[in-house]
């Protein structure tokens, strides 16, 4: 077994106990040490054991090991060992199971050590606020690897208070005694079926073996003997056979030894995966291709059309919802949102707690149990505190799971400029999420893409961050009023040209078109290529115009360090090493975070006419530069005079 194996002996009762009380249909979620839960809940033995094997027979088909364990049919929806993580994702399916009205409950395991993860308690409010029909079933063992509890929590709080602090009704159960967790699992499912709130159990446990592996460790000296042998006469194993009716007899022991032989020998002699199919599953399959339709006659701003897409999208998906800070604000974050709730309802357009980390862990829980979240953020930065969610789960369902998942979620994000917004409003990180396989990352910079690419983000089967300039939302374009997709991998060419290819994005696409018609008045023609989507790239669509034009500048508007021009132009030398009639050239923001005060970020953004200079210099043209365009005379920190700020 080459993977990290926390195993549960010592802990069986509290899983079994919780499991018993459920039904195949309810839905159970776990951490690290998940192996007792999946089993449990009648997970499949075999298909546990080959996947710690890695073998192809694997549950995750080796793509998950030990501490990523599913098996849907059963009800096991995931495990995953980022500690605390995957508690919200839980409250998501439960958000599911009260949405269809079933009676479906679900049930998350999660150790002491989770109780002290930010995103747990975000998660227990959450689901106290919506009632959901959740059990949060905490183990505790007294330990988080070797740290004991008393040098994590103050004495005189126990874990329970910590949890009731939220108002979740909390049960105390003996952890190791099996009928007693059962009695009180059933009492509390029987509540939550009749949708009485979310109820936090808490089931004091022991494990045998070391933190993670197979090992006897209390040698090292994290944990005394005496404390060992003290919760040894208390085996879960010894109290139930004191309880005659859970008593075996020999055939029955020796048909269970048998079981598992058997699925030791075949997770031992099964096929290894194929190293080439590693690279399988990283996106759910994508939709059929698009036809652009004609634009017609209608005009709509950015935010007009983003809106439009939304309200389409919820009138035709009813399994689709918005949520966010400020969503059925009267301002509505900027308009996007504006009426849908009165339209829609408070059940599929509502605003969230401040608790951006746990809610997107939601939307992935509804998304992985059949819902289609869209997630709004008012800035970037905002969504920076929910970054363990998006990479390490949003991103990742689908490939550690072989695919079996899929999280068709839209988290939109605002990218702000200018009014003082400063360091912590105005950050530019697309370059960050392209980097993470799992994601797409979309920026539009029309209204006519911005409504068809949120469509089709909202119809995608993946995690799909839409990030929207803020500049761009007072723009106006022709909208079809139809329902419509947009592809979200293809770069669009704005403006063809020969002497140069500019390679822009969002909102820098402007200043490119802006900074081409300037250039047009020096005989140089441009060619404007605005990549849309930036994870995918549309590799082939930039190559095909650098070939062309043999000159390119990039333009964007994030940090050039590991960056987005950075990949382009790792790209275009790979493909056109050769034949380039000057060397690559980029403009993007200076390498220090974005100040606030308007006159220190005078110069920070790059505009039309740093670009024509640019353009000027590759092309070695030394004639004076004209600046009597408007393009070039708007304020520096509006993107026009009508913009007065404070967002
Ligand atoms: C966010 C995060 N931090 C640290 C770790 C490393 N880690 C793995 S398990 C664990 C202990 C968790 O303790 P607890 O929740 O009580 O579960 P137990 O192992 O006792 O069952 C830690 C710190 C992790 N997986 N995730
Ligand atoms: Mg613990």
């Amino acid at each position: 077994m080459r993977c990290p194996v926390h195993l549960s002996i010592g802990q069986e009762a509290a899983a079994v106990g919780v499991c018993a009380a459920l039904q195949p249909s309810d839905w159970a979620f776990s951490g690290h040490r998940n192996h007792a839960h999946y089993l449990a809940k009648g997970g499949n033995l075999k298909a546990m054991l080959a996947e710690i094997y890695g073998k192809a027979t694997g549950c995750c088909g080796g793509k998950g090991g030990s501490m990523h364990l599913t098996d849907q049919a059963a009800g096991f929806i995931g495990a995953t060992p980022i500690v605390g993580s995957t508690v919200p994702i839980a409250v998501g399916a439960a958000l599911t199971a009260q949405r269809e009205g079933k009676g479906r409950v679900v049930v998350v395991f999660l150790g002491d050590g989770a109780m002290e993860a930010g995103v747990v308690h975000e998660s227990l409010n959450f689901a106290v606020l919506k009632k959901l029909p959740i059990l949060f079933a905490c183990e505790n063992n007294l330990y988080s690897v070797y740290s004991p509890l008393e040098v994590r929590q103050p004495p005189q709080r126990s874990i329970s208070d910590l949890a009731a602090g939220h108002g979740v009704k909390t049960v105390q159960a003996d952890g190791n005694d099996a009928q007693e967790v059962y009695g009180k699992a059933c009492a509390a499912v029987q509540d939550l079926r009749q949708g009485a709130g979310p109820v936090f159990m808490e089931l004091p446990t022991y494990r045998w073996l070391e933190h993670c592996g197979p090992g006897y460790d209390n040698d090292i000296g994290y944990r005394t003997e005496d404390e060992f042998q003290e919760w040894k006469r208390r085996d879960p194993l010894v109290i139930s056979s004191r309880q005659s009716s859970a008593m075996l007899g020999s055939v029955e022991i020796d048909a269970i030894r048998q079981e598992i032989e058997d699925a030791f020998s075949a997770a031992i002699s099964d096929p290894f995966p194929e190293p080439s199919s590693a690279g399988l599953h990283v996106y759910a399959p994508a939709k059929t291709t698009r036809q652009e339709p004609g634009r017609g006659t209608r005009e709509l701003s950015y935010s007009e059309a983003l809106r439009e897409a939304q309200d389409m999208c919820l009138e035709k998906y009813s399994n689709s919802y918005l949520m966010g800070l400020g969503v059925p604000d009267p301002k509505g974050i900027f308009g996007t949102t504006c009426g849908l709730q009165k339209k829609y309802g408070e059940e599929r357009v509502f605003d969230i707690p401040l608790s951006e980390n746990a809610i997107t862990g939601v939307a992935i829980g509804s998304a992985v149990t059949g819902m289609r979240p869209i997630l709004t953020h008012q800035r970037l930065d905002f969504a920076l505190v929910s970054i363990d969610q998006i990479v390490n789960q949003a991103a990742k369902w689908h490939y550690m799971f072989n695919g079996t998942m899929s999280v068709p979620l839209v988290i939109r994000m605002i990218i702000g400029r200018g009014w003082g917004q400063g360091p912590q409003h105005s950050q530019s990180l697309h370059s960050w999420f392209a980097h993470i396989p799992g994601l797409k990352v979309i920026m539009p910079s029309t209204p006519y893409d911005a409504k068809g690419m949120l469509i089709a983000a909202i119809e995608d089967d993946n995690p799909v961050l839409l990030l929207e300039h803020r500049w761009l939302y007072g723009i106006k374009d022709y909208v079809p009023e139809l329902f419509y997709t947009l592809p979200i991998d293809k770069a669009k060419i704005l403006r063809s040209g020969s002497d140069i290819t500019l390679v822009s994005i969002s909102y820098m696409s402007l200043e490119c078109l802006n900074a081409a018609e300037i250039l047009n008045s020096y005989n140089v023609n441009v060619e404007v290529i605005d990549l849309v989507s930036i994870r995918p790239i549309d590799v082939d669509a930039l190559i095909a115009s650098v070939a062309k034009t043999k000159r390119y500048l990039v333009v964007d508007h994030g940090d050039p360090v590991c960056s987005l021009s950075s990949e382009i132009i790792a790209n275009v030398s790979e493909h056109l090493s050769n034949q380039l009639k000057t060397a690559p050239a980029r403009l993007s923001l200076p390498i220090h975070p974005v100040p606030t005060s308007h006159n220190l970020s005078a110069n920070y953004y790059p505009t039309a006419s740093d670009i024509v200079k640019s353009v000027l210099n590759i092309l070695h043209i030394s004639e004076k530069i004209l600046t009597s365009s408007s393009h070039v005379n708007h304020p520096k920190d509006q993107p026009d005079k009508s913009f007065n700020g404070p967002f």
